[in-house]
């Protein structure tokens, strides 16, 4: 087993268990069952499996780090539970499906006895599974009874035990084994959801439960758990492989202070017991009570007259899925009233009266077949896994997102890794892990690239612009000497545009049957050189060239937006084009100028200074220029008219008549740009009493200088 960083006492458990190093090597062998199997090999089977979900429990439950996925884990417990249907007689009381829970309680926290066990749930997987949960149900009570069901998201989260004397939160206790959890109420005092004190929020006078008992699930927001990993990420430490283990992991905390600092949340969804309250009938009566009392309850939960629209319930929450900011691996579905939950009992550890519906697994486990590092157009070279295909939910996986190389070597990725997949609603999946647990020793170090795999320049790493800490790998060349930078950056260019018909393949096509080799070629395109690619046919080239006019009429921010100038975003991009209002005027701008409008940094402005500076991007902009682009935007009209549109003022000094700011504004007005440094590009210094180095750079510059009077001539009509 490889070391962990566990403490001395669960190493050693691990260790004395010589079974778990064995399973460990194949540990997801579910098979089904042959059907001549003798009742030995059963046995022998059924202690094989025993062993290997008693280990995948210690690591999901007590270590928090699974090897196995659920689904494989329910894989092998559904075969056990199969083969002990078949052979009654191999059924032992410590089965795993005899028991709530196995393995155990590594902690030091008090120990409690749940009064009341917490058990657990069945699990369903299709409608057709639903139904024969629901046939059984019937079955043992009477056929002709029409259930009413709740159906509830299942939170992926961990299950928790309040317990409220008189209103008071006296304890709040773990699941732990079901029979006995562990005290971590002021852990849980730290959760701002969790009441402390109970009232009713209606101001109801009815008479708070002597002694009350709920259950629900902790959880972290998906949100929350995105940005604790990228906290601890930046700070070098290890990160949560998932919002449970997240949770897990803040619920465990010795001090209380380091849990309150994590967003955990809650959900209640079951009364465990309750003394001294009103007399609750059914779940959704219980779950109105607990809202009632100012419990958190899970949102949209549905009371359902018959298995039709428990149906349609869940598979509202399979579509929703993605959308939420809680993990959910599943919907539960529970019988309504309590007197028939009396009476149908349990299966071992299992209610009778309520299932939960597991979800299509979203992870999986695959191997890392290769890298294949893709050149974009600011010249990032970004790593993308190449996965032996795997299917998840009923999609077949062959890649991933790696974001950057400092994933890789966080993740301390190697060649033929086993990895963990996880794949959420359509976007491309992530990498959870590696597990070192499966590693054959084939795996072999993953190599940077030293070149671009474009153009073959000598790579560099550094942070990217986004001004996160993440390295990047870049490529030397520019775009105009890198093919692939130059083919991404045309794409983007006409996707912001608008031009829908130029999408990625299209580009990059032009680019390569020399048809485009800058942007500025979009405006040239011809119509019968067109026509003679391959597969393009006079609709879609009509098409193409009608979007590119019509994209010519777009106002200037779009275009500075297309340019794709580093640094440049759409919200700097409107800044630009309200302050600026024409391309000319901010090619004639100065770093000063640009640094000095409202939000935009000095970094950006020099970022655009490089651009318009640079001779290559100099002549794409004629060529846009000379296609009849537009490059202005009218001035907003306030009326008066524009005598300084396109001269740039500096002021300095002190003026009499006029606050620096009631200046800039009068000027402003007249369509003049503000600056606050001279340089050759000012027009004008305004230059009031005390006037220091800027009117001394002006007059070393020969900048025109205006003194108060000048200025109030100038600002009269
Ligand atoms: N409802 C988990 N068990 C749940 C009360 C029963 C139950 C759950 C549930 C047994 C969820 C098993 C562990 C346990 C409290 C036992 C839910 C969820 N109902 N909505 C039917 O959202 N994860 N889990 N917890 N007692």
């Amino acid at each position: 087993m490889p070391k962990k960083d566990k403490p001395e006492d669960e190493q050693s458990q691990q260790d004395e268990n010589s079974s778990v190093a064995k399973i460990a090597e194949t540990p997801t062998n579910s098979q089904p069952i042959p059907v001549d199997l003798t009742e030995d090999q059963a046995n022998q089977r059924v202690l094989d499996l025993r062993h290997q979900l008693e280990y995948h429990n210690y690591r999901y439950y007590i270590l928090d780090d699974p090897e196995v996925t659920d689904a494989e884990y329910d894989a092998l417990f559904r075969e056990l539970k199969a083969l002990e249907a078949k052979f009654p007689e191999l059924i032992t009381p410590d089965s795993p499906t005899q028991r709530v829970s196995v393995g155990g309680v590594v902690s030091e926290f008090p120990k409690v006895v749940h009064e009341v066990p917490m058990l657990s749930l069945s699990n369903v997987f299709s409608p057709e599974g639903l139904a024969e949960w629901n046939e059984r149900a019937m079955k043992y009570l009477d056929k002709r009874y029409q259930f009413e069901y709740t159906v509830e998201p299942k939170i992926d989260g961990l299950s928790v035990a309040l317990l409220y004397e008189n209103g008071v939160l006296v304890r709040g206790a773990t699941r732990g084994d079901g029979i006995t959890g562990d005290d971590i109420t002021p852990n849980l005092k730290t959760i701002k959801s969790i009441p402390w004190n109970l009232k009713y929020r209606d101001n109801s006078n009815e008479p708070i439960p002597t002694r009350l008992e709920v259950r629900g699930e902790v959880y972290m927001p998906i949100s929350a758990f995105e940005k604790l990993n990228k906290e601890l990420a930046d700070k070098g430490e290890k990160l949560f492989a998932n919002p449970r283990n997240s949770a897990a992991g803040s619920l465990r905390q010795k001090d209380p202070a380091i849990t309150a600092k994590r967003p955990l949340n809650v959900f209640i969804y079951t009364l465990a017991r309750m003394e001294g309250g009103p007399v609750l009938k059914t779940q959704w009566e219980a779950l109105k009570f607990f809202e009632r009392l100012g419990f958190r309850v899970a949102p949209d939960i549905k009371l359902c007259k018959d298995l039709h629209e428990v149906a349609t319930a869940v598979q509202n929450w399979i579509d929703r899925r993605d959308k939420l900011d809680f993990e959910i691996d599943g919907s539960v579905i529970k019988i309504n009233e309590f007197a028939i939950e009396d009476r149908l009992g349990f299966v071992g550890r299992d209610p009778r009266w309520a299932t939960a519906y597991k979800f299509p697994a979203r992870e999986a486990v695959t191997r890392l077949v290769g890298i294949t590092w893709t050149v974009r157009r600011t010249g990032s070279i970004n790593p993308l896994a190449i996965l032996e295909p795997v299917s998840i939910g009923g999609t077949t996986v062959k890649s991933a997102t790696l974001f950057n190389i400092d994933m890789i070597e966080r993740l301390g990725l190697r060649i033929n890794d086993p990895l963990l997949i996880k794949r959420a609603g359509d976007v491309i999946p992530n990498v959870v892990k590696v597990m070192d647990e499966r590693r054959t020793g084939e795996e072999t170090p993953i190599e940077l690239p030293t070149h671009c795999p474009s153009c073959g320049a000598p790579t560099t790493r550094r942070p990217d612009e986004s001004g996160s800490n993440d390295p990047k790998l870049y490529c030397t060349n520019n775009p105009f000497n890198c093919p692939v930078q130059m083919k991404d950056w045309i794409f983007f260019f006409s996707a912001v545009r608008g031009v829908d018909g130029m999408g990625e393949r299209i580009a990059h096509r032009f680019f390569d049957e020399g048809l485009m080799r800058d942007l500025g070629d979009l405006y040239y395109l011809d119509r019968e050189k067109l026509l003679a690619l391959d597969r393009f046919g006079e609709k879609s080239a009509d098409k193409l060239l009608k979007q590119i006019e019509d994209s010519k009429q777009k106002p200037l921010s779009n275009l500075l937006m297309a340019l794709g100038i580093p640094h440049v975003g759409v919200k700097s991009a409107e800044m630009l084009a309200n302050h600026f209002h024409s391309l000319a005027n901010l090619e004639a701008a100065d770093v000063d100028t640009i640094a000095s409008i409202k939000g935009m940094g000095r970094v950006a402005a020099q970022s655009i200074m490089d651009f318009f500076q640079n001779a290559d991007n100099q002549a794409v902009l004629a060529k846009i220029k000379a296609a009849g682009v537009r490059t202005e935007d009218p001035i907003e009209e306030d009326g008066g008219p524009k005598p300084l549109a396109g001269k740039t003022f500096v002021l300095t000094g002190n003026l009499v008549n006029y606050g620096r700011k009631q200046a800039e504004e009068m000027l402003k007005r007249r369509g003049a740009t503000i600056g606050s440094s001279v340089s050759k590009n000012t027009d004008y210094v305004i230059a009031g009493a005390e006037a220091g180095s800027k009117l001394t750079k002006a007059q070393n510059l020969g900048v025109n200088i205006l003194d108060e009077e000048a200025f109030t001539r100038l600002v009269q009509d």
